[in-house]
């Protein structure tokens, strides 16, 4: 059962203040009646505030700490956001300058149907209690520089309380660009764009003296970022295709043993997020086997703790060196049938697939024996985020694979499909020669030479947020060049 109550908590270095902290939020909610959880996300911390927090959590269990790589204070309440799983998300600063007893008026807020609650110093009965002049000014300044940008009529757009529905949590922060102080307003917007009830209410806020903000520079990139906000705007970077609301009837869940694997070559950015979102969907049997291929910025580390925290549902398969894409998959497909799947999914770790269609996919191998999540099929279709250069490159190298290959599914190259195990076993994965990227197109190819059933379901790609990109023109060529061989061989 989810609880009631998400509390958020976003901290850098904050070793000194995290405890207090903490026990203040527990005092106040181990008093409330509903259920709750707490979720400190250190955002790469270079002080003990992990060891502090990871210490205190294990003598409470209903406190735990996600550890990230340090990016910013957006970065690490979205990650928080989608990383819990109470119907409200309340988010607060780790100096609890807003005293935790306030979440109550957020949440009877809440119960009369607003979708997202932000707390104000701005608005009447809002009181401010030992903020220097000079401070308070500038931030009414800068405030009146985002509302003009890009929120109009929110009186304090900055305040570090906010709550939110879950479904409103899940939809906006998904979407969020912003990685630094300029999230809330990005997030705001977001939520006015979709229509979704908001409202302000007061609070009491302590200035702390200690406080993380510098008021100069912080203000100039929070500027920065309004500006970001606007242009991904006009840019089309915001377009949703997920509803807001849950659909009324929840489809039945998944029977059978489901095994995803994903390969991972510097993705601690990104693992956490794809893990919690592919364990939190409907299959009660679901496996993760990430194959690391021994990545510098610690993802083996990462995936570790994970797999602390899941028991018995995520396998590490640590490689010694970077051994290319193919003989990842290879690995981690023969993984998930020795270990009895049903259903093998492939995904890449970098969130352009949506995890969330993981189960559509295996849906429709009840007609099918692979699900190829396609960008090219009718209905498919590339997010606005993606450069024109990545697009030629993905269009035009996917048509040389079909054509150098022979390949009559669309979307010959993609990353994300669904195979019934018997499926997988028929094709001889040692035998196949791609070893790098054309391994996606070789496997296709290998399907439609045996005859198995192929069905494209229709995706949206959308260009990964975090991490660095591994695609280049030199492994496009590559993989064309050997397909050619290939086909010419046979
Ligand atoms: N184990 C392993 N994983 C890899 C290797 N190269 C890439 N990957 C992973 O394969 C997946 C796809 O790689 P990406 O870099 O996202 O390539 P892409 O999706 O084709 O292109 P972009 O999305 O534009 O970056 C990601 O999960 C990578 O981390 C490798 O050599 N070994
Ligand atoms: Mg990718």
């Amino acid at each position: 059962m989810p609880p009631y109550l998400s509390v958020i908590i976003p901290a850098f270095n904050e070793e000194a203040r995290i405890v207090h902290t903490l026990e203040e939020v527990v005092a106040h909610l181990s008093k409330q009646a509903y259920g709750w959880e707490v979720v400190v996300v250190d955002d790469g911390s270079s002080d003990g505030t992990l060891g502090v927090v990871t210490e205190w959590a294990a003598c409470c269990e209903n406190v735990r700490i996600e550890a990230m790589p340090h990016v910013g204070k957006g970065w690490a309440v979205r990650h928080g956001m989608l990383s819990s799983t109470g119907e409200r998300r309340f988010m607060c600063d780790a100096d609890l300058s807003m005293p935790i007893g306030q979440v109550d008026a957020f949440l009877q807020k809440m119960s009369e149907g607003y979708d997202v609650v932000v707390g104000s110093r701005e608005v009447s009965g809002a009181r401010r209690f030992g903020e220097p002049a000079l401070r308070h000014l500038m931030g009414r300044a800068f405030n009146y520089l985002v509302r003009s940008l890009v929120l109009r009529k929110f009186q304090d757009t900055q305040c570090g309380a906010k709550c939110f529905r879950s479904e409103a949590a899940e939809s906006l922060f998904r979407h969020q660009r912003i990685r630094g102080f300029g999230f809330d307003a990005e997030i705001l917007f977001l939520a006015r764009k979709e229509h979704m009830r908001l409202v302000e209410v007061p609070i009491d806020w302590y200035h702390d003296p200690d406080s993380r903000v510098r008021p100069l520079i912080d203000s100039f990139l929070m500027l920065r970022d309004m500006i970001l906000v606007r242009w991904n705007h006009i840019a089309g970077r915001y377009r949703t295709t997920r509803p807001l609301r849950r659909a009324e009837t929840e489809p039945e869940p998944i029977e059978g043993v489901v095994a995803v694997v994903v390969p991972t070559f510097n993705e601690a950015e990104n693992v956490s997020e794809l893990v919690e979102r592919v364990l939190s969907l409907d299959i009660p049997e679901s496996r993760i086997i990430i194959v690391d291929d021994n990545s510098p910025d610690g993802t083996a580390e990462v995936i570790r703790r994970l797999a602390d925290r899941h028991h018995g549902r995520i396998e590490l398969v640590s490689r010694p060196r970077k051994m290319g894409l193919g003989t990842a998959y290879e690995e981690g497909f023969s993984r998930a049938l020795a270990g009895g799947a049903d259903y093998v999914v492939q995904t890449d770790a970098d969130l352009s697939h949506e995890p969330e269609e993981i189960p559509e996919l295996i849906r429709t191998l009840e007609r099918v024996d692979v699900a190829v999540g396609s960008r090219y099929a009718p209905g498919g279709r590339v997010g606005d985020g993606w450069p024109l250069r990545r697009r030629l490159l993905s269009s035009v190298g996917n048509r040389g694979m079909r054509l150098a290959a022979g390949i009559e599914v669309r979307d010959a190259t993609t990353g994300f499909k669904a195979f019934r195990a018997e499926a997988l076993r028929a094709i001889d994965l040692t035998r196949l020669r791609c070893r790098g990227f054309g391994f996606q197109a070789e496997v296709a190819y290998a399907c439609q030479r045996l005859g198995l059933r192929v069905a494209e379901h229709p995706i949206e790609f959308n260009d990964r947020t975090r991490g660095q990109s591994k695609m280049s023109l030199g492994i496009v060529i590559e993989a064309l060049v050997r397909l050619a061989l290939l086909r010419f061989r046979r």
